[in-house]
């Protein structure tokens, strides 16, 4: 009895303490502010604030290199770094607005501030475009009105007074934008691609420096039926050129992957057909991106294909292998193919003789890849007759001693989970060694 009420009086205590926890009454926006500035970064709010007050909230940078509210950069001739802060006078409807601090002899100041545009910082690039080997800020602005968001090109003049040290020099509307060198000639140029959707348009240009200051200097259509960009890469096109690699998605799984490089005179996108006014070559129902697989610095695009012995089965049961193609200057070529289990987080490269002669049995529930010799040519189901060459299994990473006990080799650890194989027919025709194990099982 006297067990039960002390249990009972445990429980109560427990449940006001638990109560008084829940999340409701917890004040989100004090936990969502950001820890108090130390070091040079008080001393720069500090100066921040003698200039500006302390009713300013400071806006991030959303995407790219830059997240923080103080962006370290050079922007003059000088070689120390400046800090550019983003932020929005709390008073103020107005927009988002922006001030460069400098530190002067051991002190750092407010020394410019600049009307943005709209209302947040996408990104924030800084690069010399111009070649005089001075960075100019390059912002990329969102705005709540509109989906369309713009670049504006800075440069800062300390010579200048107080309120006129900053000047826009460019302002494009862009969805995605890169900084790329595709003249070649060892300065950046500012590449963007626009969505249009209302018109269904969709336009690539580059933006350079020339004689008469910031100009597109060459634009060219892309696929104006993708709703929405999801990744962008740079690649080697060429010894000599370098191209944007642009995924763009034409419905919930469907990716296409546009490329789009200078070829000396004109910016081209070598997939864009233009009769049919769509990029079918690189269409894919599949969202795997378009990536560097192998690190060499050569994008690759990933197409599925169904492997042997799933042909006839509905979608959803297909289990497909991924052909990765690379650009070759006119069309595509096949640079290898892969099984991918994404819901593991790994890539296993077929060697080239299994392409066609083997096919995978995979399971979700057991976590395993099983890769058989393709003979009984009706369905993947029906695999008896087939030979099994490889299993890879998944463990939970405290499990290693079980997957050795079991004969498994371990590849991998990451993310608390262990990878390992099985060769289960070392001899066949199809027999493949552990080194090619290795080296073909990649970690996503
Ligand atoms: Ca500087
Ligand atoms: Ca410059
Ligand atoms: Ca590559």
């Amino acid at each position: 009895m006297k067990r039960a009420i002390l249990l009972l009086i445990l429980i109560i205590i427990l449940s006001i303490f638990l109560s008084s926890c829940s999340f409701g009454s917890i004040d989100t926006d004090n936990l969502m502010r950001p820890p108090k500035p130390m070091g040079e970064n008080l001393e720069i709010q500090k100066a921040l604030e003698a200039k500006l007050g302390t009713n300013i909230t400071l806006k991030y940078p959303k995407t790219g290199a830059y997240r923080t509210a103080y962006v370290r950069c050079n922007i003059d001739d000088d070689i120390d770094e400046e800090v550019i802060v983003f932020y929005k006078m709390n008073a103020e409807v107005s927009g988002i607005r922006f001030n460069v601090l400098k530190k002067i002899d051991g002190t750092w100041e407010s020394s410019a501030d600049c009307q943005g545009e709209g209302t947040d910082v996408d990104k924030i690039i800084i690069a010399d475009l111009s070649g005089d080997g001075i960075n100019e800020i390059i912002v990329g602005w969102n705005s709540v009105s509109s989906k369309d968001k713009s670049i504006s090109v800075y440069n800062f003049h300390g010579e200048s007074s107080y309120d006129s040290r900053i000047s826009k020099r460019f302002s494009e509307f862009y969805t995605v934008m890169e900084i790329v060198d595709f003249l070649g000639d060892n300065t950046q140029q500012i590449f963007t691609a626009m969505l249009n959707n209302a018109l269904s348009t969709s336009t690539a240009s580059l933006i350079a420096v020339t004689n008469d200051g910031y100009k597109v200097i060459g634009k060219t259509s892309l696929d104006g039926n993708v709703t929405s960009f999801t990744s962008i890469s740079k690649g080697i096109v060429s010894d000599t050129t370098e191209g944007i690699y642009l995924d763009g998605y034409k419905g919930t799984n469907e990716l296409i992957t546009e490329l789009v490089y200078f070829n000396g005179t004109d910016l081209i996108a070598p997939f864009y057909d233009e009769i049919e006014k769509a990029t079918s070559i690189t269409y894919r129902e599949s969202s795997t991106t378009s990536r560097d697989i192998d690190g060499d610095g050569i994008i690759e695009i990933p197409l599925p294909v169904v492997m042997p012995g799933y042909e006839n089965r509905r979608q959803s049961e297909q289990v497909k292998m991924t052909n990765w193609y690379t650009y070759n200057g006119k069309s595509i070529d096949i640079k290898m193919s892969t099984v991918n289990n994404l819901s593991d987080g790994y890539y296993f490269i077929l060697p080239p003789a299994w392409v066609s002669t083997v096919t995978v049995d995979v399971s979700k529930q057991n976590r395993t890849m099983v890769f058989y010799e393709w003979i009984q040519k009706t369905d993947a189901r029906n695999s008896a007759n087939n030979i099994e060459l490889l299993k890879i299994k998944v463990f939970p990473e405290n499990e290693l001693s079980n997957t050795e006990n079991a004969g498994y080799v371990k590849l991998s650890t990451k993310n608390g989970l262990t990878y390992a194989y099985l060769l289960t027919n070392d001899k066949s025709t199809f027999g493949i060694t552990k080194e090619i194990v290795k080296n073909n099982f990649i970690v996503l």
